[in-house]
Protein backbone atom coordinates (compact mmCIF):
# COMPACT_ATOMS: atom_id res chain seq x y z
CA UNK A 1 0.00 0.00 0.00
CA UNK A 2 1.27 3.59 -0.68
CA UNK A 3 1.54 5.11 2.51
CA UNK A 4 3.83 2.61 3.73
CA UNK A 5 6.00 2.47 1.28
CA UNK A 6 5.83 6.01 0.72
CA UNK A 7 6.81 7.21 5.06
CA UNK A 8 9.18 3.67 5.50
CA UNK A 9 10.79 5.66 8.42
CA UNK A 10 7.63 6.50 9.41
CA UNK A 11 6.64 2.89 9.95
CA UNK A 12 9.89 1.53 10.99
CA UNK A 13 9.42 4.11 13.94
CA UNK A 14 6.09 2.35 15.22
CA UNK A 15 8.08 -0.46 15.92
CA UNK A 16 8.25 1.19 19.25
CA UNK A 17 5.32 3.11 19.68
CA UNK A 18 2.95 1.04 21.41
CA UNK A 19 2.65 0.65 25.62
CA UNK A 20 -0.66 0.83 27.24
CA UNK A 21 -0.17 2.11 31.03
CA UNK A 22 -3.68 1.19 31.94
CA UNK A 23 -4.05 1.70 35.86
CA UNK A 24 -7.07 3.42 37.93
CA UNK A 25 -4.97 6.29 38.94
CA UNK A 26 -3.05 7.08 35.98
CA UNK A 27 -4.77 6.00 33.00
CA UNK A 28 -3.24 6.29 29.47
CA UNK A 29 -4.84 6.11 26.12
CA UNK A 30 -1.55 5.49 24.24
CA UNK A 31 -1.24 7.98 21.96
CA UNK A 32 1.50 9.77 22.96
CA UNK A 33 4.19 7.11 22.10
CA UNK A 34 3.68 7.86 18.76
CA UNK A 35 6.77 7.60 17.22
CA UNK A 36 8.90 11.01 17.37
CA UNK A 37 8.59 12.40 13.76
CA UNK A 38 4.63 12.51 14.19
CA UNK A 39 5.94 13.53 17.70
CA UNK A 40 7.28 16.84 17.37
CA UNK A 41 4.45 18.26 14.61
CA UNK A 42 2.02 16.48 17.18
CA UNK A 43 3.42 18.64 20.32
CA UNK A 44 3.42 21.53 18.02
CA UNK A 45 0.38 21.73 16.39
CA UNK A 46 -1.90 18.66 18.51
CA UNK A 47 -3.33 16.29 16.76
CA UNK A 48 -7.03 16.27 15.47
CA UNK A 49 -8.91 12.52 15.25
CA UNK A 50 -12.15 11.97 14.43
CA UNK A 51 -13.97 8.66 14.83
CA UNK A 52 -17.39 8.23 13.87
CA UNK A 53 -19.38 5.26 15.30
CA UNK A 54 -22.08 3.65 13.02
CA UNK A 55 -24.87 0.94 13.92
CA UNK A 56 -28.10 -0.89 15.13
CA UNK A 57 -29.60 0.98 18.16
CA UNK A 58 -28.36 -0.97 21.82
CA UNK A 59 -25.17 -2.90 20.08
CA UNK A 60 -23.23 -0.75 22.37
CA UNK A 61 -21.69 1.94 20.64
CA UNK A 62 -21.44 4.58 23.17
CA UNK A 63 -20.34 1.79 25.62
CA UNK A 64 -17.67 0.88 23.94
CA UNK A 65 -16.23 4.65 22.70
CA UNK A 66 -15.94 5.65 26.22
CA UNK A 67 -14.23 2.30 27.22
CA UNK A 68 -11.60 3.35 24.57
CA UNK A 69 -10.85 6.65 25.44
CA UNK A 70 -11.58 5.72 29.37
CA UNK A 71 -14.08 8.55 30.05
CA UNK A 72 -17.14 6.85 31.32
CA UNK A 73 -18.48 10.67 31.99
CA UNK A 74 -18.89 10.97 28.03
CA UNK A 75 -22.62 9.90 27.97
CA UNK A 76 -23.50 11.21 31.14
CA UNK A 77 -26.01 13.53 30.06
CA UNK A 78 -27.76 11.48 27.21
CA UNK A 79 -31.56 11.06 28.42
CA UNK A 80 -32.32 7.34 26.69
CA UNK A 81 -35.28 8.31 24.24
CA UNK A 82 -38.31 6.47 25.04
CA UNK A 83 -39.96 3.33 23.07
CA UNK A 84 -42.02 5.83 20.90
CA UNK A 85 -39.55 8.31 20.20
CA UNK A 86 -37.30 5.58 19.23
CA UNK A 87 -40.20 4.47 16.32
CA UNK A 88 -40.55 7.80 14.71
CA UNK A 89 -36.62 9.29 15.06
CA UNK A 90 -34.36 8.74 12.22
CA UNK A 91 -30.57 9.12 13.18
CA UNK A 92 -29.29 11.20 15.28
CA UNK A 93 -26.03 12.58 15.21
CA UNK A 94 -23.97 13.43 18.26
CA UNK A 95 -20.55 15.16 17.97
CA UNK A 96 -18.71 14.83 21.48
CA UNK A 97 -15.10 16.45 21.21
CA UNK A 98 -11.93 16.17 23.86
CA UNK A 99 -9.12 17.33 24.29
CA UNK A 100 -6.63 14.80 25.55
CA UNK A 101 -3.34 15.19 26.73
CA UNK A 102 -0.20 12.82 27.61
CA UNK A 103 2.83 13.87 28.22
CA UNK A 104 2.89 17.34 26.23
CA UNK A 105 0.89 15.67 23.25
CA UNK A 106 -1.88 17.15 22.44
CA UNK A 107 -4.62 14.96 20.74
CA UNK A 108 -8.04 16.78 19.62
CA UNK A 109 -10.06 13.64 19.91
CA UNK A 110 -14.13 14.12 18.02
CA UNK A 111 -15.94 11.30 18.85
CA UNK A 112 -19.74 11.55 15.96
CA UNK A 113 -21.91 8.89 17.65
CA UNK A 114 -25.11 8.16 15.34
CA UNK A 115 -27.29 6.61 18.48
CA UNK A 116 -30.79 4.77 17.36
CA UNK A 117 -29.44 4.05 13.84
CA UNK A 118 -31.49 1.15 12.39
CA UNK A 119 -34.16 0.96 14.91
CA UNK A 120 -37.64 0.36 13.44
CA UNK A 121 -37.67 2.62 10.34
CA UNK A 122 -35.24 1.36 8.27
CA UNK A 123 -34.72 3.49 5.24
CA UNK A 124 -32.39 5.67 2.96
CA UNK A 125 -32.48 8.17 5.95
CA UNK A 126 -30.17 6.19 7.63
CA UNK A 127 -27.23 6.67 5.69
CA UNK A 128 -28.28 9.74 4.42
CA UNK A 129 -27.79 11.40 7.69
CA UNK A 130 -24.28 9.55 8.18
CA UNK A 131 -23.55 10.52 4.45
CA UNK A 132 -24.78 14.32 4.29
CA UNK A 133 -22.42 14.30 7.20
CA UNK A 134 -18.89 13.21 6.17
CA UNK A 135 -19.71 15.48 3.28
CA UNK A 136 -20.18 18.38 4.83
CA UNK A 137 -16.98 18.11 6.66
CA UNK A 138 -15.17 17.62 3.70
CA UNK A 139 -16.80 20.94 1.92
CA UNK A 140 -15.85 22.78 5.20
CA UNK A 141 -12.59 21.48 4.91
CA UNK A 142 -12.30 22.53 1.12
CA UNK A 143 -13.54 25.89 2.08
CA UNK A 144 -11.05 26.43 4.69
CA UNK A 145 -8.23 24.96 2.07
CA UNK A 146 -9.30 27.64 -0.54
CA UNK A 147 -9.88 30.70 2.18
CA UNK A 148 -7.61 32.99 3.70
CA UNK A 149 -6.71 31.00 6.61
CA UNK A 150 -5.09 28.16 5.60
CA UNK A 151 -2.26 27.95 8.20
CA UNK A 152 -4.98 27.35 11.15
CA UNK A 153 -7.67 24.69 9.44
CA UNK A 154 -9.21 22.22 12.27
CA UNK A 155 -9.65 19.28 10.29
CA UNK A 156 -12.53 17.68 11.25
CA UNK A 157 -12.94 15.16 8.20
CA UNK A 158 -14.11 11.92 9.49
CA UNK A 159 -11.09 9.03 9.45
CA UNK A 160 -12.57 6.29 10.22
CA UNK A 161 -15.88 4.78 11.14
CA UNK A 162 -16.89 2.01 12.97
CA UNK A 163 -19.44 0.32 11.49
CA UNK A 164 -21.23 -2.13 14.95
CA UNK A 165 -22.54 -5.89 13.46
CA UNK A 166 -24.96 -7.76 14.98
CA UNK A 167 -23.50 -10.64 16.95
CA UNK A 168 -27.39 -12.17 16.61
CA UNK A 169 -26.68 -12.18 12.80
CA UNK A 170 -25.31 -14.40 10.70
CA UNK A 171 -23.51 -12.64 8.73
CA UNK A 172 -24.28 -8.96 6.95
CA UNK A 173 -27.89 -7.85 6.98
CA UNK A 174 -29.29 -6.35 3.81
CA UNK A 175 -29.11 -2.83 5.53
CA UNK A 176 -25.30 -3.71 6.66
CA UNK A 177 -24.07 -4.09 3.02
CA UNK A 178 -26.64 -1.16 1.52
CA UNK A 179 -24.58 1.28 4.20
CA UNK A 180 -21.36 0.05 3.62
CA UNK A 181 -21.56 -0.10 -0.14
CA UNK A 182 -22.82 4.03 0.11
CA UNK A 183 -19.85 4.93 2.31
CA UNK A 184 -16.59 2.93 1.01
CA UNK A 185 -15.61 5.55 -1.34
CA UNK A 186 -16.00 8.32 1.28
CA UNK A 187 -14.66 7.04 4.61
CA UNK A 188 -12.36 4.60 6.11
CA UNK A 189 -15.05 1.64 7.11
CA UNK A 190 -13.75 -0.73 9.94
CA UNK A 191 -16.16 -3.18 10.45
CA UNK A 192 -16.53 -5.13 14.31
CA UNK A 193 -19.03 -7.21 16.21
CA UNK A 194 -20.29 -5.86 19.17
CA UNK A 195 -21.17 -7.45 22.44
CA UNK A 196 -18.68 -10.55 21.48
CA UNK A 197 -19.84 -12.02 25.11
CA UNK A 198 -22.85 -13.36 23.61
CA UNK A 199 -20.81 -15.34 21.54
CA UNK A 200 -18.90 -18.53 22.39
CA UNK A 201 -15.31 -18.84 20.66
CA UNK A 202 -16.08 -20.63 17.34
CA UNK A 203 -19.64 -18.62 16.92
CA UNK A 204 -16.85 -15.28 16.91
CA UNK A 205 -14.79 -17.51 14.36
CA UNK A 206 -17.73 -18.27 11.74
CA UNK A 207 -19.47 -14.88 11.91
CA UNK A 208 -15.91 -13.03 11.37
CA UNK A 209 -15.29 -15.51 8.38
CA UNK A 210 -18.68 -15.05 7.40
CA UNK A 211 -18.37 -11.61 7.63
CA UNK A 212 -15.25 -11.24 5.64
CA UNK A 213 -16.53 -13.73 2.59
CA UNK A 214 -19.91 -11.47 2.75
CA UNK A 215 -18.07 -8.51 2.20
CA UNK A 216 -15.80 -9.65 -0.41
CA UNK A 217 -18.84 -11.37 -2.46
CA UNK A 218 -20.59 -7.60 -2.21
CA UNK A 219 -17.88 -5.80 -3.37
CA UNK A 220 -17.31 -3.50 -0.07
CA UNK A 221 -14.60 -1.94 0.22
CA UNK A 222 -13.54 -1.67 3.86
CA UNK A 223 -10.47 -0.16 5.24
CA UNK A 224 -7.79 -1.92 3.94
CA UNK A 225 -4.95 -2.90 6.26
CA UNK A 226 -1.81 -1.57 4.50
CA UNK A 227 1.26 -4.37 3.83
CA UNK A 228 3.87 -4.37 6.18
CA UNK A 229 7.34 -3.56 5.44
CA UNK A 230 9.80 -6.34 5.07
CA UNK A 231 12.55 -4.56 6.82
CA UNK A 232 10.60 -4.25 10.25
CA UNK A 233 11.65 -5.92 13.21
CA UNK A 234 9.94 -9.53 13.56
CA UNK A 235 8.11 -8.46 16.46
CA UNK A 236 6.29 -5.74 15.14
CA UNK A 237 5.53 -7.97 11.92
CA UNK A 238 4.13 -10.47 14.66
CA UNK A 239 1.89 -7.62 15.87
CA UNK A 240 0.59 -6.72 12.23
CA UNK A 241 -0.06 -10.14 11.32
CA UNK A 242 -2.06 -10.45 14.90
CA UNK A 243 -4.42 -7.52 14.24
CA UNK A 244 -4.99 -8.34 10.75
CA UNK A 245 -5.73 -11.98 11.44
CA UNK A 246 -8.52 -10.80 14.43
CA UNK A 247 -10.60 -8.12 11.63
CA UNK A 248 -13.54 -7.58 11.85
CA UNK A 249 -12.61 -7.50 15.68
CA UNK A 250 -15.06 -8.38 18.21
CA UNK A 251 -15.12 -6.37 21.07
CA UNK A 252 -16.90 -6.10 24.18
CA UNK A 253 -17.47 -2.97 25.98
CA UNK A 254 -17.99 -1.90 29.78
CA UNK A 255 -17.36 1.03 32.16
CA UNK A 256 -17.53 -0.79 34.92
CA UNK A 257 -14.33 -1.56 36.55
CA UNK A 258 -14.36 -4.61 38.91
CA UNK A 259 -11.89 -6.81 40.69
CA UNK A 260 -10.31 -9.83 39.68
CA UNK A 261 -7.45 -11.49 41.94
CA UNK A 262 -6.79 -8.23 43.37
CA UNK A 263 -6.48 -6.32 40.59
CA UNK A 264 -9.23 -3.70 39.02
CA UNK A 265 -10.30 -4.65 35.59
CA UNK A 266 -12.91 -3.18 32.81
CA UNK A 267 -15.49 -5.80 33.08
CA UNK A 268 -19.06 -7.43 32.76
CA UNK A 269 -19.97 -9.38 35.57
CA UNK A 270 -22.00 -12.88 35.13
CA UNK A 271 -23.03 -15.49 37.45
CA UNK A 272 -20.35 -17.65 36.36
CA UNK A 273 -17.83 -15.24 36.20
CA UNK A 274 -15.74 -11.75 34.45
CA UNK A 275 -15.29 -11.16 31.03
CA UNK A 276 -12.60 -8.85 30.90
CA UNK A 277 -12.88 -6.22 28.17
CA UNK A 278 -9.27 -5.55 27.77
CA UNK A 279 -8.30 -9.57 28.35
CA UNK A 280 -7.24 -10.47 24.53
CA UNK A 281 -8.30 -14.46 25.36
CA UNK A 282 -11.31 -12.78 25.61
CA UNK A 283 -11.94 -9.97 22.92
CA UNK A 284 -10.32 -7.81 20.67
CA UNK A 285 -10.99 -4.99 22.09
CA UNK A 286 -7.12 -4.43 23.01
CA UNK A 287 -6.35 -5.01 18.91
CA UNK A 288 -8.72 -2.36 18.12
CA UNK A 289 -7.42 0.13 20.38
CA UNK A 290 -4.00 -0.46 19.40
CA UNK A 291 -5.17 -0.22 16.01
CA UNK A 292 -6.67 3.03 16.30
CA UNK A 293 -4.65 4.85 18.66
CA UNK A 294 -1.19 3.58 18.11
CA UNK A 295 -0.41 1.73 14.86
CA UNK A 296 -2.53 2.82 12.80
CA UNK A 297 -4.06 5.95 13.31
CA UNK A 298 -1.80 8.25 11.13
CA UNK A 299 -2.53 5.55 8.13
CA UNK A 300 -6.48 6.24 8.77
CA UNK A 301 -5.44 10.04 8.35
CA UNK A 302 -3.10 9.60 5.08
CA UNK A 303 -6.34 7.62 3.55
CA UNK A 304 -8.81 9.82 4.18
CA UNK A 305 -6.42 12.95 2.78
CA UNK A 306 -4.70 10.96 0.01
CA UNK A 307 -8.30 8.96 -1.22
CA UNK A 308 -11.16 9.80 0.66
CA UNK A 309 -10.69 13.75 0.52
CA UNK A 310 -8.93 13.67 -3.29
CA UNK A 311 -12.31 11.86 -4.24
CA UNK A 312 -14.46 14.66 -3.27
CA UNK A 313 -12.06 17.09 -4.51
CA UNK A 314 -12.05 15.85 -8.19
CA UNK A 315 -15.73 15.32 -7.89
CA UNK A 316 -16.67 18.65 -6.36
CA UNK A 317 -14.21 21.09 -8.79
CA UNK A 318 -15.39 18.82 -11.75
CA UNK A 319 -18.99 19.47 -10.71
CA UNK A 320 -18.19 23.27 -10.13
CA UNK A 321 -16.57 23.37 -13.48
CA UNK A 322 -19.25 21.94 -15.63
CA UNK A 323 -21.66 24.34 -13.74
CA UNK A 324 -19.16 26.91 -15.13
CA UNK A 325 -19.53 25.85 -18.56
CA UNK A 326 -23.28 25.89 -18.51
CA UNK A 327 -23.17 29.60 -16.76
CA UNK A 328 -20.21 30.46 -19.84
CA UNK A 329 -22.59 29.39 -22.48
CA UNK A 330 -25.41 31.15 -20.87
CA UNK A 331 -23.44 34.25 -20.33
CA UNK A 332 -22.76 34.21 -24.29
CA UNK A 333 -26.25 33.72 -25.45
CA UNK A 334 -26.74 36.75 -22.92
CA UNK A 335 -23.68 38.90 -23.65
CA UNK A 336 -23.70 40.43 -20.78
CA UNK A 337 -20.74 40.11 -18.64
CA UNK A 338 -21.11 38.18 -15.62
CA UNK A 339 -18.06 39.37 -13.27
CA UNK A 340 -18.94 36.61 -10.48
CA UNK A 341 -18.91 33.78 -12.99
CA UNK A 342 -15.35 34.66 -14.46
CA UNK A 343 -14.04 35.91 -11.21
CA UNK A 344 -15.23 31.73 -10.03
CA UNK A 345 -13.40 30.44 -13.03
CA UNK A 346 -10.25 32.20 -12.37
CA UNK A 347 -10.34 30.77 -8.92
CA UNK A 348 -11.10 27.04 -9.80
CA UNK A 349 -8.33 27.50 -12.30
CA UNK A 350 -5.60 28.31 -9.94
CA UNK A 351 -7.26 25.90 -7.65
CA UNK A 352 -6.13 23.15 -10.47
CA UNK A 353 -2.87 24.38 -10.82
CA UNK A 354 -1.88 24.42 -7.19
CA UNK A 355 -3.56 20.85 -7.09
CA UNK A 356 -0.85 19.84 -9.45
CA UNK A 357 1.77 21.84 -7.65
CA UNK A 358 0.78 19.90 -5.02
CA UNK A 359 1.14 16.42 -6.50
CA UNK A 360 4.45 17.26 -7.96
CA UNK A 361 5.75 17.88 -4.88
CA UNK A 362 4.46 14.46 -3.60
CA UNK A 363 5.96 13.08 -6.53
CA UNK A 364 9.28 14.52 -5.92
CA UNK A 365 9.25 13.40 -2.30
CA UNK A 366 8.12 10.05 -2.56
CA UNK A 367 10.82 9.86 -5.01
CA UNK A 368 13.69 11.31 -3.06
CA UNK A 369 12.50 9.40 -0.37
CA UNK A 370 12.30 6.07 -2.64
CA UNK A 371 16.12 6.86 -3.54
CA UNK A 372 16.89 6.92 -0.32
CA UNK A 373 15.28 4.15 0.83
CA UNK A 374 17.37 1.77 -2.25
CA UNK A 375 20.61 3.78 -1.30
CA UNK A 376 20.47 2.52 2.31
CA UNK A 377 19.26 -0.86 1.03
CA UNK A 378 22.64 -1.18 -1.61
CA UNK A 379 24.49 0.07 1.85
CA UNK A 380 23.42 -2.60 3.69
CA UNK A 381 24.26 -5.14 1.38
N1 LIG B 1 -23.41 -7.94 26.81
C1 LIG B 1 -22.95 -6.76 26.44
N2 LIG B 1 -23.66 -5.65 26.69
C2 LIG B 1 -23.15 -4.45 26.32
C3 LIG B 1 -21.88 -4.34 25.69
N3 LIG B 1 -21.66 -3.03 25.44
C4 LIG B 1 -22.71 -2.36 25.90
N4 LIG B 1 -23.61 -3.19 26.43
C5 LIG B 1 -24.89 -2.85 27.02
O1 LIG B 1 -25.81 -2.60 25.95
C6 LIG B 1 -26.69 -1.55 26.29
C7 LIG B 1 -26.66 -0.47 25.23
O2 LIG B 1 -25.39 0.12 25.21
P1 LIG B 1 -25.11 1.52 24.52
O3 LIG B 1 -23.65 1.75 24.60
O4 LIG B 1 -26.01 2.55 25.06
O5 LIG B 1 -25.56 1.16 23.03
P2 LIG B 1 -25.62 2.15 21.77
O6 LIG B 1 -25.22 1.35 20.58
O7 LIG B 1 -24.85 3.37 22.01
O8 LIG B 1 -27.18 2.43 21.69
P3 LIG B 1 -27.92 3.69 21.01
O9 LIG B 1 -27.26 4.93 21.53
O10 LIG B 1 -29.34 3.57 21.41
O11 LIG B 1 -27.74 3.55 19.53
C8 LIG B 1 -26.26 -1.07 27.67
O12 LIG B 1 -27.07 -1.68 28.63
C9 LIG B 1 -24.83 -1.56 27.80
O13 LIG B 1 -24.45 -1.80 29.13
C10 LIG B 1 -21.15 -5.54 25.45
O14 LIG B 1 -20.06 -5.54 24.90
N5 LIG B 1 -21.73 -6.71 25.85
MG1 LIG C 1 -25.32 5.33 21.95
Amino acid sequence: MLTCSVYPAYFALLNTCVCFLFQDDDEYVGFSSLPEQVHRKAVKRGFDFTLMVVGETGLGKSTLVSSLFLNPDLYKDRKLSGAEERVKKTVDIEKKAMDIEEKGVKLRLTIVDTPGFNDAIVGEQNWRTVEEYIQQQFEQYFKDETGLNRKNIKDQRVHCCLYFLSPLAHGLRQTDIQFMKRLHDKVNIVPIIAKADTLTPSEIRRLKNRVLEEIEKHGIRTYDFPECDSDEDEEFKQQDKELKAATPFAVIGSNTLIEVSGKRVRGRLYPWGVVEVENPQHCDFSKLRQFLISTHMQDLKDVTRDVHYENYRARHIKEQLNRQSRERTKLKRDSTPNIEAVQEQDMLLEQKEQEINRMKEMLAKMQAQLETKTAHMNGAH
